[in-house]
């Protein structure tokens, strides 16, 4: 079969309930975590379209009933796992009993996916972090990832996460990011975010959002600054969101005790941030991130 035309995957697998579906709407369908408390077990598998800069991905919720893993590792392997970009296995850390049998699906997903989409990345989430006390989690995540490991050497990457933490945020953007790096739009935009960073001295970040408030490209050396607005920015996403819906062209900005955040809408699903330290007026701040906008509205 070519699969040159087609769209790359994300494979969202893992055991029945351990909270797949709930990080796909989420993560990458803007709900907050008490809209998915009540999902239903997904049936076989969900196929969901999403564009990011330019670079169309297809996300594969796979039912985690056993019966249906055993098919997608089985006869069905070839269809699951070509085309593969990025794997992300889901691990209940809450349900014990069931982390040797989430083991023994996982290893066979990795051959699979070895088989037949050999330069994906994998990614293995420890899920539902928010159950565990604090005190034990690293020790908790150590061990799993000791059980999880595979004698064979190959990368897989290990995170603790949570739908009401800000981990699954930093987990998906990462995964994002993984998934656009390839095409050169993500290379210039890179170097446009970079040139004005440095050419500005009161511009500390600049940050290109999706519109569930992922940050697909993080620029500056504020990096710790960067992540406060992402909180920031998600906490005031309803309003901002609405605030946009009144204009296509609509800026709107944040103010703490020693910083600014300007965000704009550059394209319907992507909003630009910048971050600027207050000792510039926000007017110059408003023009120079217009100018930012400008440099990637051919990009993104
Ligand atoms: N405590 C907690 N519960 C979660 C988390 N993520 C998902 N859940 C819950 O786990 C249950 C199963 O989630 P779902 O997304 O349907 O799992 P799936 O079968 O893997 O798609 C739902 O009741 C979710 O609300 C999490 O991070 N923490
Ligand atoms: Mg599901």
């Amino acid at each position: 079969m070519d699969t040159a035309d087609q769209p790359k995957k994300l494979l969202l697998m893992g055991l029945g309930a351990s909270g797949k579906s709930s990080i796909r709407s989420v993560a990458f369908e803007g709900k907050s975590p008490e809209e998915v408390k009540d999902y239903k077990a997904t049936i076989n598998y969900t196929r969901s379209m999403k564009t990011i800069i330019r670079s169309p991905f297809e996300i594969f919720d796979c039912g985690g009933q056993k019966s249906f893993i055993s098919v997608f590792i089985g006869e069905q392997a070839e269809l699951i796992f070509n085309n593969v970009a990025i794997l992300v296995w889901v691990v209940d850390l809450s349900d014990f009993d069931q982390v040797s049998t989430s083991k023994f699906y996982f290893k066979n997903a990795v051959n699979k996916l070895k088989k037949y989409s050999p330069n994906a990345i994998i990614y293995c989430l420890f899920h539902k972090m928010d159950l565990v006390l604090p005190g034990t989690r690293a020790q908790i995540i150590e061990t799993l990832v000791e059980f999880f490991t595979p004698p064979e050497q190959m990368e897989i990457h290990y995170r603790g996460t949570s739908i009401y933490e800000k981990t699954i945020y930093k987990v998906t953007a990462e995964i994002v990011q993984a998934m656009i790096i390839q095409s050169s739009e993500a290379k210039t935009i890179s170097e446009v975010l970079q040139r004005f960073i440095e050419s500005t001295e009161e511009l500390a970040g600049i940050a290109l959002y999706t519109e569930e408030g992922l940050p697909v490209f993080e620029e500056g050396d504020l990096a710790d600054s960067i992540l406060i607005p992402a909180n920031l920015w998600l906490s005031n996403l309803d309003r901002i969101q609405d605030e946009f819906k009144t204009s296509s062209t609509y800026k709107t900005y944040l103010e703490t005790d020693n910083l600014i955040f300007v965000c704009e809408r550059l394209k319907s699903e992507i909003i630009l941030t910048g971050i600027a330290k207050k000792v510039a007026p926000l007017q110059y701040i408003l023009i120079k991130m217009d100018e930012v906008a400008n440099a990637l509205k051919d990009l993104v």
